[in-house]
């Protein structure tokens, strides 16, 4: 997709942004704007999937001059094998997250931490008991134990089924067998695909997608899966609560921290240790009124679904936060950080703090957390922040004024108990047609695109169509802002979601938490498609990342679409250089898997294709309109 000089109004469809672009524009701070206009045009050989180097006799690239590399491999296995380890990035990504949240579950189980407990007891027992653990009379921590050791093992290359394809229904299962893409171990399906696609593999173009799809399916359903049971299970399981979003939520008169990245282990610490009495005497001794901590991106979602903790923006909107000028300090973990965000900082006097060994930041302060101390390193981090409070250039700060309220925490448990324990109203919902299907819009921010317009739009046209509407990761800021996340929402919506959502008081567009907590979304399908007696491809479900950049968000569509949920994409993943693979992509998946993927920037043209979609289904399960 070409970029070309954009306005800041063609930039972003939100004021805030705005007025902080031209912000950034008088203080002379660069934006993810300036660099795509400096990185344009791509290489289209790049962009198409064409070029490859995987080993030293090229880099090879594919034209109707040179159709093989020097290895012989043609167009369509070079495009496979780049897909491949794009969503295998994705894939680790997540599930690296998933992992250290079993590390977290090990060492409270084991005693090996007092910082961190088992905050939803129920929680784990209801989960060890489906995964078969013995739970009758043990002591909690023995069954937490086994717990993590049974998560572990989802790792491994002991296992030939992961533990929750207990919640796939029993046809999916078949299809994966017959494909042979049942998924087995994160890490095992991960190295595979980097050994598939070493120099002299797996030539076969078709295989090596089977192969993506094995391993993102290992991404939704072991590491994001396990990633969001365990941080229900020690922080909390998320519940409707109300919160804020937008710039605004940055307060002039108190220190402000911004949490950003994805793993609640870091932030839940920092959560409390902004409420220590002690390290808020200490901001007022510097001039303070109190300290105010905000979230960005996932850490945002996590803490916005269990706290309620206000919400300064998603992805495009974190060096944005820092053009206010009042940021004292950005702590992350990892993940959709920009690098920039060092340099944005120090226009300013804004620190920023790193927090895990594997994303260190050149010109960041490194400030590690592990679970045996992860409370101190907190209080640490929050001083640190106080310390800068003096620094800040009253003259430099300019916040956009006004926040959008929300309501959050829409996890699977709280969406049950809101319908009284049983999917049977949302069911009965859908075959009257009252609710005629719903799709997940998750994901991202992308420059190429004019900030939300296609988020925001795509859930407005959805509502209207009587389409439920769910959102994670950097959608969730994108509707909240809309003002689509409060149950008045329902006035934009057609009339039987209208009466749906009015009778049990919740929006038409649900938050259900941060990237790995699509894992909620594919086990409601599984739960629908259970209750049914069906498939997950029957159901009137789809997906949709419209502003999508991340290898993550590949992988979540490839996982939904091997899920059998079919998945609309803004633009397609760097694969358009081969046919075979892009009409794989967008057809010959439908065949094998039951869904496949759509390509359309149009927001409004997308809702039609994705309407299109829930008509077959419905029709297919003899449901009218
Ligand atoms: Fe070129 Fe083949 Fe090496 Fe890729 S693996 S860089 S196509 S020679
Ligand atoms: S943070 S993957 S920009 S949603 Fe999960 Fe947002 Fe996309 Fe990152």
């Amino acid at each position: 997709m070409a970029a070309v000089k954009k306005t800041i109004e063609e930039k972003s469809i939100w004021d805030d942004a705005r007025q902080m672009l031209r912000k950034a524009e008088r203080d002379g701070v660069e934006t993810a704007w300036d660099r795509l206009e400096q990185q344009t045009p791509h290489c289209t050989f790049c962009e198409s999937g064409l070029s490859c180097r995987n080993c030293t006799m090229g880099p090879c690239r594919i034209s109707k001059k040179a159709p093989l590399g020097v290895c012989g491999a043609d167009g369509d296995v070079i495009v496979a094998r780049n897909f491949g380890r794009f969503v295998a990035g994705g894939s680790a990504g997540h599930s690296d997250h998933g992992r250290d949240c079993i590390e977290a579950l090990h060492d409270v189980a084991h005693g090996l931490t007092r910082d961190y407990t088992i905050k939803d007891e129920a929680k784990l027992l209801r989960i060890a008991g489906e995964l078969g653990i013995a739970t009758e009379g043990r002591p909690l921590l023995e069954v937490a134990k086994d717990l993590s050791a049974e998560f572990y093992t989802n790792y491994s290359s002991l296992r030939k089924e992961l533990s929750f394809s207990c919640r796939v229904p029993e046809k999916r299962k078949q299809i994966w067998r017959d494909l042979g893409i049942t998924p087995r171990g994160v890490d095992r399906e991960i190295a595979e695909m980097m050994h598939r696609t070493h120099m002299g593999c797996d030539n076969d173009a078709a295989n090596t997608m089977l192969h993506s799809a094995r391993t993102c399916l290992a991404d939704g359903w072991a590491g994001s899966m396990i990633a969001t049971e365990i941080s229900d299970i020690l922080f909390g399981t998320p519940s409707p609560r109300k919160s804020k979003v937008n710039l605004g939520v940055i307060k002039e008169d108190q220190v402000n921290i911004l949490v950003h990245g994805h793993n609640p282990i870091v932030s839940e610490k920092i959560v409390e240790a902004v409420s220590d009495p002690e390290l808020i005497a200490l901001a007022r001794s510097k001039g303070a009124a109190g300290i105010n901590l905000a979230g960005l991106c996932c850490t945002g979602n996590e803490l916005m679904m269990r706290r309620g903790i206000p919400m300064a923006g998603n992805h495009l909107m974190t060096e944005l936060a820092i053009v206010t000028g009042a940021v004292e300090l950005i702590v992350v973990d990892y993940q959709c950080i920009m690098p920039s965000l060092v340099t944005v900082g120090n226009c300013y006097h804004t620190k920023m703090v790193t927090t895990a060994d594997k994303a260190k930041f050149t010109g960041a302060e490194h400030v590690k957390f592990e679970t045996h101390n992860g409370a101190a390193q907190a209080r640490k981090v929050v001083r640190m922040a106080i310390e800068r409070f003096p620094l800040r250039n009253k003259a430099r700060v300019e916040i956009p004024q006004g926040t959008v309220d929300l309501i959050t925490g829409f996890s699977n448990e709280s969406l049950l108990a809101a319908m009284g324990g049983t999917l049977t109203p949302l069911i009965e919902a859908i075959k009257g047609g009252k609710v005629r299907g719903a799709v997940a819009i998750v994901g991202c921010n992308n420059p190429k695109y004019r900030q939300d317009h296609c988020n925001v739009n795509l859930a407005r046209e959805l509502i209207k169509k009587d389409i439920l509407v769910l959102v994670t990761g950097c959608v969730t800021s994108a509707t909240g802002k809309a003002g689509l996340l409060v149950p008045e929402a329902i006035e934009m919506a057609g009339p039987g979601l209208r009466e749906i959502c009015g009778s049990l008081g919740i929006p038409p567009v649900l938050h259900m938490g941060s990237c790995v907590d699509n894992a909620r979304i594919l086990q409601l399908a599984a739960l629908l498609a259970n209750e049914l007696g069906v498939d997950i491809s029957d159901l009137p479900l789809a997906g949709s990342s419209p502003e999508w950049y991340s290898e993550k968000a590949a992988a979540i569509g490839t996982y939904c679409v091997a899920s059998g949920i079919y998945t609309h994409l803004g633009h397609p993943p760097n694969i358009t250089g081969s046919e075979l693979v892009t009409n794989l992509a967008l057809e010959g998946l439908d065949t094998l898997l039951g869904a496949c993927f759509g390509i359309e920037p149009d927001p409004f043209k997308a809702a039609e294709l994705i309407d299109k979609r829930i008509r077959q289904k419905r029709k297919g399960l003899g449901l009218g309109e």
